[in-house]
């Protein structure tokens, strides 16, 4: 069977991801934010997210070219894509290869007339309408969830695992569809039995004991 076949639907422009990885300051202490960057790099992700709600444009960026300037070029290095969450002016800024950006945040025309036609943009979606809607919007790919509720995005109820297959169907056929929130080592099967093909984990890889090596066994479990 040939990569392409293999996994299809989750072959972003700069390659194959299967997981996706957020870098959550939430979850991270600044001082050991490359340190955890580089554990999930090693471990396998094939997206890595910096996603640092609290902080503004400016502190955004602030951390991105000040603080911790390392993780750039860390995902450079590895050849994994690079996506910043929610401002597409600090992923012009500091190279990054996508923007990622939720239902309130403006369209996708808005955000192509800040980063330009080249840069990946993905859409966070909390139905299969929402999913369709991104879909025919034009983005590259869309987050679809939280299919449980998670401490890591507080206060949304979870949209439960019956619509994957669907948005499977109708959108993973054409852009990559990661599901998301909540999603474990223990639940990480039922997920795939649903019919997810990619997934973004953020909590379970952040406080891993071992973050290489729980990001390299959760790899692992989604090429099976
Ligand atoms: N968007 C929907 S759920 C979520 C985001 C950013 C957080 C997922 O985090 P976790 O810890 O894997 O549940
Ligand atoms: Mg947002």
């Amino acid at each position: 069977m040939q990569e392409s076949d293999q996994n299809l639907g989750c072959r972003l422009s700069a390659g194959v991801a299967r997981l996706y990885g957020i870098l959550d300051t939430g979850y991270v202490d600044q001082n050991r934010m490359e340190e955890v960057a580089e554990a999930l790099l090693m471990g396998g992700v094939g997206v890595l997210q910096f996603r640092a709600k609290g902080h503004d444009e400016r502190g955004v960026l602030k951390l991105l070219k000040e603080e911790v300037p390392g993780i750039v070029p860390l995902c450079r290095e590895y050849g994994v894509p690079f996506i910043v969450n929610d401002f597409p002016e600090v992923a012009v800024e500091v190279g990054a290869d996508g923007v990622h950006i939720g239902q309130d945040d403006g369209s996708l025309a808005e955000v192509r007339a800040v980063v330009g036609e080249k840069m990946m943009v993905g859409r966070s979606t909390h139905s299969p309408e929402q999913a369709m809607v991104a879909l025919a919007e034009g983005f590259d790919y869309i987050g679809f969830g939280p299919l449980f509720p998670t401490p890591t995005k507080k206060g949304r109820p979870g949209i439960g695992l019956e619509g994957i297959g669907e948005v499977q169907k109708q959108v993973g056929s054409k852009i990559p569809v990661f599901c998301i929130g909540g999603i474990k080592p223990d639940n990480l099967e039922l997920v795939l039995a649903s019919g997810a093909r990619c997934v973004v984990i953020v909590s379970s890889l952040l406080q891993a004991d071992d973050i290489t090596s729980m990001t390299r066994e959760l790899v692992t479990r989604l090429n099976q």
